[in-house]
């Protein structure tokens, strides 16, 4: 047996840890963190790479439905036969109801560095690949994730993406984690980061629904009921409005609208917020002049404030405290950094005028900012014509089915398409409603590179593509060609790491004499760039929006008929609002906050991660379990308005009295039977969304669990 060890890339995720894998005649049955390598990490899906690589649930060939949608009766096909009728059906669509009735959606599995360079449009993840077909229709992910706290928000604010904005955690005095659990990164460089500076005694706070994992490491844990961080934020700033703890400079010479905030917060006062929030009043008080008094407090946010009816209005709120609070672009505070340019050399792709994607007319402000579809309104478009009709669909690396809300709508709209296409690892329960499935490589099996802040790698090719898998980047790129336009993109991996790094050639050649990857130039952190003009196109001091303020007044929201200020507006289906309801349904309900051994819908059906966790669960506080009868390992049935869904309990004080924590990610057909019968999903609103983003209310709903 021939025994080989080399550092590789890790090819589960888009994270890009550094690892050590070792090679048994060719096969892959190890991984290690790679020692000493910068972003050498491996978290525990990482650590299961051979089982997830080799799973026998691996789609090996192009399939073609031969069963009803949704039957999952397939023949097994070529390549060139799938490509041949995928693009033979996609012109047929053209030809009968004009380029716009197609449809792409991009997933968690489409984030690989090659793909997001070459194939995403500029503002957003969405796949362009339509684009020069003709159609604008092009969706990702980011209609339910990412987009309200990493576009949205900081554009509003500062007229900046979220991309600039770079917790200084180094230099901190306090470490505010808000509503995200970097354990769970990947890779959790965060994480790493964070537990570096708890060591040197830095303080952390989480303020989080549920006591999760960074919560319970924390030096505190603020409690806080789900979709309600708006009313605690504007809370705390009544304090620091009250007691005067703002930066009186920065609130002279940088902002908009303080009069008004002022104004509007004088309603949010501490006991105010306690009877919304669930978190004291006191706790408000003190939280609010730790924030002010502290010099260098740093936040780390993520997707834990998106999912709630205001939930663009509250990340721009909290980013208004911080920058208030005298802790933006300072040291050791909420930093604002140029994330470094790519050097790809990559062709211009246009999208198409005359046309507007679906959504757009719905969330105009996501559609300005992300020049994408709102894959919320796909189900409009196909069922009832509007704005226009869609009748095809391609999908790549994405789970819709299990991720957004009340899949069933979306299954009625996926059996009445003319087309679909989907592109995966696995069969998921999208793929059963397609025409075409194609098998898409690991990373792991494919030759790309990767960049990370201040270090690049080559991606080097660790095995052979299993079965008759691709790189679904060549996937795409060959679709391109069959419907006339490849040249738009590279066409094998060699011409897409000649084109990667087609502005600085000597550093490929330095890459390809390093395993281990380069280093780059950092450029030197500079503070407060406001002032500097380091921020705006014409070099003059200030912020890049229209007023050239930090705009806590935003003109791009009130442009498109929002509220100009960071309103706070109360869960539409929570305790304050539906008294009547929450008297069948009285536990609100969070969902979705992740789990170490799965990815989203993924790996749910890789034994050595299902053992970390066999069934999906629903936590509940003991008083909550007592009063019902329920112990640890019960199944219960979860139940909202919209349905019912068997899952088992976890009793814990993790989550608070009157709340409840419920794991998505099942309902996909390769998945262990406990996961495939629990698709959370089916509990969420289809129609309950945040006006802004037009993002799901994931986060905050009523509930009721019983015994099964
Ligand atoms: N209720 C509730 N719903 C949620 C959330 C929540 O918190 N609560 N979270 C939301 C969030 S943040 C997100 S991002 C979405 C998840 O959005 P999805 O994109 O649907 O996420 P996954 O379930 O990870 O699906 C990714 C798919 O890509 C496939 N895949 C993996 N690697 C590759 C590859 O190399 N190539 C190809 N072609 N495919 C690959 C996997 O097999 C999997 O089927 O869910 C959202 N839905
Ligand atoms: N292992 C693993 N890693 C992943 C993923 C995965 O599925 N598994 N998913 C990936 C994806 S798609 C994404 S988008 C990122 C997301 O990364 P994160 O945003 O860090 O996601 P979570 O780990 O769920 O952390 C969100 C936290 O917000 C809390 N929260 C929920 N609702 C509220 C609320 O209303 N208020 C407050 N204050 N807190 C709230 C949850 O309890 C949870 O602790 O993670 C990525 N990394
Ligand atoms: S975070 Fe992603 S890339 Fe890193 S070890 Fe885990 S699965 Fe691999
Ligand atoms: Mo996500």
């Amino acid at each position: 047996m021939v025994v080989e060890k080399k550092p590789a890339i890790c090819g589960i995720c888009p994270g890009g840890c550094a690892v050590e894998v070792t090679l048994e005649d060719g096969r892959l049955v190890k991984a290690e963190p790679l020692q000493g390598a910068p972003y050498a990490n491996l978290c525990v899906r990482g650590r299961y790479a051979p089982e997830i690589v080799y799973s026998p649930h691996r789609l090996q060939t192009p399939l073609i439905r031969t069963g009803e949608r949704g039957e999952g009766k397939f023949r097994i096909a070529s390549w060139d036969e799938a490509l041949d009728l995928t693009a033979q059906k996609m012109n047929e669509i053209k030809a009968k109801y004009g380029p716009q009735a197609l449809l792409s959606h991009s997933g968690r599995g489409a984030f690989e560095q090659s793909l997001v360079e070459f194939c995403n449009s500029r503002d957003s993840v969405a796949n362009n690949l339509l684009l020069p077909f003709g159609s604008p229709n092009i969706a990702s992910t980011g209609s339910l994730c990412f987009v309200s706290y990493g576009i949205l928000a900081p554009m509003a604010n500062f007229g900046l993406p979220g991309a600039w904005l770079t917790p200084d955690l180094e230099n901190s005095n306090l470490i505010v984690v808000w509503g995200t659990n970097p354990v769970t990164d990947s890779p959790p460089i965060f994480f790493k980061r964070i537990a570096r500076a708890q060591r040197k005694k830095t303080r952390v706070i989480a303020v989080d629904q549920m006591r999760s994992d960074i919560a319970g490491r924390a030096d505190q844990w603020v409690g806080v009921r789900s979709g309600t961080d708006g009313a605690l934020i504007l809370g705390l700033l009544n304090v620091v409005i009250n007691e005067q703890l703002y930066n009186r400079d920065f609130v002279e010479n940088w902002t908009l609208g303080f009069a008004e905030l002022s104004d509007y917060v004088r309603n949010f006062t501490p006991a105010k917020v306690e009877s919304i929030t669930r978190v004291p009043a006191a706790t408000v008080t003190a939280l609010a002049r730790e924030i002010a008094n502290t010099e260098g407090v740093s936040l780390r946010t993520y997707t834990g404030l998106e999912y709630t009816n205001s939930g663009v209005q509250n990340i721009r709120a909290l980013y208004i405290l911080w920058a208030l609070t005298g802790n933006l672009d300072v040291p050791g505070g909420l930093c604002l950094s140029a994330p470094p340019a790519s050097p790809a050399q990559r062709e211009k792709i246009e999208a198409p005028a005359g046309v507007l994607p679906i959504g757009a007319d719905k969330y105009p402000l996501f559609y300005e900012l992300t020049r994408s579809a709102h894959y919320m309104e796909f189900p409009r478009a196909v069922l009832e014509g509007k704005p226009y009709p869609v009748k095809g669909l391609l999908i790549n690396g994405s789970s819709t089915l299990t991720s957004y809300p009340q899949p069933a709508i979306f299954e009625e709209a996926y059996r009445s398409l003319d087309f679909m296409m989907v592109i995966d690892l696995v069969m998921t329960r999208d793929a059963l409603f397609a025409d075409v499935v194609l098998p898409s490589a690991t990373y792991y099996e494919i030759n790309s590179y990767q960049r990370y802040p201040g270090y690049v790698r080559l991606r080097r090719q660790v095995i052979k593509p299993v079965g008759q898998s691709k790189n679904c980047f060549l996937i795409m790129a060959e679709l391109a060609n069959r419907l006339g336009y490849g040249h738009l993109y590279p066409q094998s991996e060699e011409e897409v790491i000649e084109k990667a790094f087609a502005g600085n050639p000597g550093l490929l050649e330095a890459l390809k004499n390093s395993p281990d990857g380069v280093k780059l130039p950092y450029p030197e952190r500079r503070y407060k760039k406001y002032e500097l003009g380091l921020l705006r196109k014409d070099r003059e001091p200030g912020f890049p929006t229209p007023s050239g303020k930090m705009e806590i007044t935003s003109s791009l929201m009130a442009k498109h008929g929002y509220d100009a200020l960071p309103v706070y507006t109360e869960p539409a289906e929570g305790p304050l609002q539906n008294p009547e309801l929450c008297r069948e349904f009285p536990l609100v309900m969070n969902t979705g906050a992740r789990i170490q051994s799965t990815f989203r819908s993924q790996h749910l059906n890789v034994p050595g991660l299902v053992k970390l966790q066999e069934k999906p669960q629903a936590l509940i506080n003991p008083v909550d379990a007592a009063e019902r009868g329920i112990s640890s390992g019960d199944r219960v049935a979860v139940s909202t308005r919209r349905g019912r869904v068997f899952f088992y309990a976890d009793v814990t004080e993790k989550v608070l009295p009157g709340q409840t924590e419920v794991n998505m990610g099942g309902g996909n057909p390769t998945q262990v039977e406990a996961w495939r019968l629990a698709n959370v999903n089916d509990l969420a609103d289809f129609s309950n969304r945040d006006p802004v983003s037009g993002f799901p209310v994931f986060k905050a709903l009523l509930c009721q669990i019983e015994k099964a």
